[in-house]
Formats: C-alpha cells, sequence, structure tokens
C-alpha cells in the first residue's frame, strides 16, 4: 500500500515537471523583431515583430520596456478612428492558443517613445516583453527600413 502510494507521487511529480518544461520552452516563440529606421529628429520608433503562442491558452502580451534611452514604450495599435487612421495606446496584445500576432506597419505595434538618441540602420535595441503567464522575453531588435504606411498621429485613452 505505501509502496503504491510512493509510486503514485512519483508519477504525478514526473507529470508535473514534464509539464513545466514544456510550458515554459514552446509557449511563445518572437520572430524577426525589427525597428523602422528614422530621421534623427524622430519623437519615437515603430518595432514589429512576429509573435507566436504555442500553448492551448490565450495568452497576453502586458509590456515591453527597455532599460534606457526612452522616455516611455507603449502597446498600440494603428486603427480607423471616423475615417483617419490613428494609433491607439492598447493596453495589452492579445495573442490567440496555438496562434499568432503579427506586428506591422499600419497595425499592432509597439512604439518607442522619446527616444534620447535614434539608433543608426542596422542596430539593435534590447527589449523587454511581459507576458500574462508570467514568461518575459528579452529581445534584440535590429534597425532597418521600412514603409511608413500611417499617420503620425497618436490618439491616448
Ligand atoms: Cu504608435
Amino acid at each position: 500500500m505505501f509502496n503504491k502510494i510512493k509510486k503514485t507521487i512519483g508519477l504525478v511529480f514526473v507529470a508535473l515537471i514534464g509539464l513545466n518544461t514544456t510550458f515554459a520552452m514552446a509557449n511563445i516563440v518572437i520572430d524577426d523583431p525589427w525597428i523602422r529606421s528614422a530621421p534623427p529628429n524622430a519623437p519615437a520608433l515603430g518595432l514589429f515583430m512576429q509573435i507566436t503562442n504555442h500553448s492551448d491558452y490565450d495568452v497576453k502580451l502586458l509590456s515591453a520596456s527597455v532599460d534606457s534611452g526612452y522616455r516611455i514604450v507603449e502597446l498600440h495599435r494603428t486603427i480607423p478612428v471616423e475615417g483617419v487612421m490613428m494609433m491607439v495606446k492598447q493596453d495589452f496584445m492579445p495573442i490567440p492558443a496555438q496562434g499568432n500576432l503579427t506586428l506591422k506597419p499600419g497595425s499592432w505595434h509597439i512604439m518607442l517613445i522619446e527616444p534620447e538618441s535614434v539608433p543608426s540602420e542596422g542596430e539593435f535595441v534590447k527589449v523587454k516583453l511581459t507576458f500574462d503567464n508570467g514568461q518575459t522575453k528579452i529581445i534584440h531588435a535590429k534597425v532597418r527600413k521600412g514603409k511608413i504606411m500611417y499617420h503620425k498621429k497618436i490618439l491616448h485613452q
């Protein structure tokens, strides 16, 4: 009887460890993080990437942050407001279970606001992403050319 209980506890323990490992390793994957190059006097920079959620649960990106060099970092989405495309600050970005969210010009993006100095093409910016499942990701976004596809108006909620 005692041996049976011990064995059961052992199996449960192994199962938990297994789940935890899968959860931590395969949950959120970031592809191709990049920042659109901008003139030296640019008030803000757009950060883009693809976020894939390999879990069976919806996940939210809650925040993005940088160690220094920017006054504030915000989550934005470009949407039509009374017929005009505007950037609207978001509380989070939804990444559906077994799905993905593409951050791209004219759509979802992370806004690096008031840079101390605008990074040059080819440079990398280190950004930390925090998700509501407790996971964090450090990414190194490369600065490169990109089309300007939307108005630079910011609508604050
Ligand atoms: Cu924006």
